[in-house]
């Protein structure tokens, strides 16, 4: 069985990347996803796009859910014997856990993808405000992604692929919209990996709420315009799965761009995950409903 591990921060384009890559293959595939939260949006998101798809319950793959990821990793090879298992963890968590518990399960060939936000990797680097384990991500991966190119400039894109160049020079770098590569993900040989480290990350707020049914659209897309204004507090990733007035929506936010899109399946239960810094938990809970 081959792994593909993708990684990358937040809302960096992970789950569009593995439904790309899922797109383009015959190969009996199964994805295991570790999400912020229990209410398992891209779970959905996968199983709504036919994607056979695992969870693993809210934690971090990196630290306490280890054992967890070991004997979910035994558990598909036992049911699905897939020929490729994918797995995203969440976006703070560091490759370097889920090498070594592939690693304890003598699985291989491994490959690490990692996304990288080209609208705001630069700006986040010079901050260093989330810390080591974003470096981490970057010298573990064997491919990168610097994603989103359609919302930057040539100038940033450039720089952006510099600094994860210096960052990593092992790594194969491309340009990516929308996280799709024009040619097959390259073959990597694993005995180049960098030795993985494992750096404690950054801990942020997260919170993860059902919402009420009955609301429109038009109430979903204030409540992010105001997630986005920091009304909520400093609110780094929001996504949502809702029932509204004109049918299933998923909307996400990320750094302040607020993305909105019909989505494929009714939804019965309307779901929000935030992450986030000083996030106003009390007004949260009360705009939900709950
Ligand atoms: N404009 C633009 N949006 C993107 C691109 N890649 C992903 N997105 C959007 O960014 C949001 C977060 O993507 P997702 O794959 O869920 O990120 P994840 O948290 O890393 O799994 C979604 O609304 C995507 O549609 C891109 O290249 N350009
Ligand atoms: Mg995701």
């Amino acid at each position: 069985m081959k792994t593909t591990i993708v990684c990358g921060l937040l809302g960096a384009g992970k789950t569009t990347f593995v439904q790309q890559l899922l797109r383009n293959t015959r190969e009996k595939t199964v994805v295991l996803v570790n999400d912020f939260g229990q209410t398992g949006i891209d779970g959905e998101i996968f199983s709504a796009g036919g994607i056979e798809a695992i969870e693993l319950p809210s934690g971090c793959v990196c630290c306490t859910l280890k054992f967890d990821l070991i004997t979910t990793i035994q558990k598909i090879i036992a049911t699905f014997s897939p020929a490729h298992l994918v797995i995203e963890p969440s976006g703070v968590a560091s490759p370097s856990g889920v090498l070594e518990a592939l690693d304890t399960l003598k699985i291989s060939p491994v490959t690490v993808v990692g996304i990288v936000d080209a609208t705001e990797f630069a700006e986040l680097h010079e901050t260093r405000m989330y810390g080591s384990f974003f470096e981490d991500q970057i010298i573990n991966s064997d491919i990168i992604l610097v994603n989103k190119a359609d919302l930057v400039d040539e100038e940033k894109i450039a720089r952006t692929a510099g600094l994860v160049e210096r960052i990593n020079p092992r790594a194969i770098i491309f340009r990516t919209v929308n996280a799709t590569l024009q040619e097959p993900v390259p073959a990597v040989s694993p005995a180049e990996r960098a030795i993985s480290r494992h750096l404690p990350h950054f801990r942020f707020d997260t919170l993860s709420l059902r919402l009420d049914a009955g609301r429109g659209l038009l109430f979903y897309e204030v409540f992010f315009e105001d997630m986005a204004k920091g009304i909520y507090g400093n609110v780094v990733r929001a996504k949502a799965l809702a029932q509204t007035d004109r049918g299933p929506f998923r909307f996400d936010l990320s750094y302040g761009r607020i993305q909105r899109a019909p989505f494929a399946r009714q939804i019965t239960d309307n779901r929000l995950v935030i992450i986030g810094e000083a996030l106003k938990k009390e007004i949260l809970l009360f705009m939900s409903g709950g």
